[in-house]
């Protein structure tokens, strides 16, 4: 990684924090009061707590920390610690009010550009090359993501609108399926400078002979698991699985309806739209992909599999920070960043394909893994154990990759992303793998 200089650096921190607030402000202009004071799924919290944490984090870190400077407001931090309430608890909390909330967070960042132009951007570990401002600006992208999340959750009339994302340029027919041959490869992060305490350290990781599929399992492929009785087949799932499958009812995937013609529809955003086959399928469990790569005969990669198919460049032996190289995701490359709000055909991003010829890793949907969240050997909390550490063992699987709705700031091919395998409010599909040869 090449340092650019402080004021470049200081620029790109500047665009990385414009980018987020203008997401978070157009994610919270769009709806009335009542909506964002309202819990739209028990799994959310209402927008108006999202805003105002977003600010409270950028508070505690760039403002008291790093800007040395008395508190905005030093009393509400207990009310926007994610740790001391639940999320279904939130609505019925004292909280800052929609108008109070914007106010507090233009405060906030007035203050931090203050900070940023303060910042030698060196010295301790949370200054240099700008980490703290990189953190936050990577915190609110996340709370944007989880607050897109609300507002698929959200019923009544539909608020955002976006471009319809890219249809296949070039039909996928090229190869289904990646070899991958054994042997070492480099996993994780010491050098990139903005990556996440639980992406680090690097480490050697080898990993046997695997072959992986080159695309996203998608709608039309999914669909023929389902018309198999996918759903009712039980020796195709998990025990948990089959048995969250029962309990919870469930026949396909969130927000799908089945016409009587025996059309799928499913509701994006508030609008009903006819599931594209072409598409990768989104808002599947853990389990249900799980069971989806049984019955195709296949299981879902680790996530040393996924991110070696991601980041190995075979030629030269080294591994890349994403799938094509070094820099951050453009439009070319990957459908991040909240520009649709649907994933990609597959075969929409041949640019974006890694070293190893396998495409859409990055974007258009979070990529379940077989692997649970575990730190990495020698892990290192970096800096509050409340992002990762508290995490570690619990029940949780990888994701990898972002989503349409990821930010390309906030993602790269290192990144660790982490939920219950229950969950599917989360913008989730998956990919296939299989073992070859032994
Ligand atoms: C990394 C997406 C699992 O949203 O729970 C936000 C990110 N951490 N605020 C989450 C996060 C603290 C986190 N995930
Ligand atoms: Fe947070």
């Amino acid at each position: 990684f090449t340092r650019p200089d402080v004021a470049a650096l200081r620029g790109e921190l500047e665009t990385a924090l414009t980018r987020s607030r203008a997401r978070t402000l157009g994610l919270t202009d769009c709806v009335d009061e009542a909506d964002l004071v309202a819990q739209h799924s028990t799994l959310m919290s209402p927008l108006v707590w999202d805003l105002a944490h977003i600010g409270n984090q950028e508070e505690m870190w760039l403002v008291r920390d790093i800007g040395k400077r008395q508190p905005v407001r030093g009393d509400i931090d207990e009310l926007y610690d994610a740790f001391k309430h639940s999320r279904s608890s939130r609505p019925s909390l004292p909280l800052l009010n929609a108008g109070e909330a914007r106010d507090y967070v233009h405060t906030v960042r007035e203050k931090v550009w203050d900070a940023l132009e303060a910042s030698p951007l060196t010295g301790r570990p949370l200054e240099r090359d700008g980490f703290a401002f990189a953190m936050v600006a990577q915190h609110e992208q996340q709370h944007d993501e989880t607050m897109l999340a609300t507002h698929q959750l959200r019923t009544g009339a539909a608020v955002l609108d976006l471009p319809n994302a890219p249809e296949a340029t070039v039909p996928p027919g090229r190869d289904l399926e990646v070899v991958v041959a054994g042997g070492p490869f480099e996993m994780g992060t010491s050098s990139d400078p903005w990556a996440l305490d639980n992406e680090r350290p690097a480490h050697v990781v080898d990993v046997p002979t695997f072959a992986i599929d080159a695309l996203p399992v998608t709608n039309a492929e999914y669909i023929r698991f389902i018309a198999d009785g996918g759903y009712d087949r039980e020796d195709v799932w998990s025990e948990r699985g089959w048995a969250h499958r029962v309990d919870a009812d469930v026949t396909a995937p969130q927000f799908w309806e089945q016409d009587s013609d025996g059309t799928w529809w499913r509701r994006v955003f508030g609008v009903m739209k006819q599931v594209r086959p072409a598409q990768p399928v989104v808002h599947v469990s853990y389990f249900e992909a799980d069971a989806y790569a049984r019955w195709a005969g296949k299981r879902l990669p680790t996530e040393a599999e996924w991110e070696k198919a991601a980041r190995f460049d075979p030629s030269a032996q080294k591994s890349r920070r994403n799938p094509w190289g070094e820099s951050d995701a453009s439009e070319r490359e990957a459908n991040l960043g909240q520009r649709h709000l649907e994933p990609a055909d597959v075969g929409a991003y041949p640019e974006g394909a890694s070293a190893l010829g396998v495409e859409q890793l990055m974007g258009d949907v979070w990529e379940w893994t077989s692997s649970d969240f575990v730190p990495y050997p020698g892990f290192r909390v970096f800096p509050y154990a409340e992002y990762s550490q508290v995490f570690f063992g619990g029940d949780y699987k990888i994701l990898r990759g972002g989503s349409f709705g990821t930010d390309p700031f906030a993602v790269r091919a290192t990144f660790r992303n982490w939920d219950h395998p229950i969950r599917r409010q989360i913008f989730a599909g998956f990919r296939c793998a299989r073992d070859v040869g032994r």
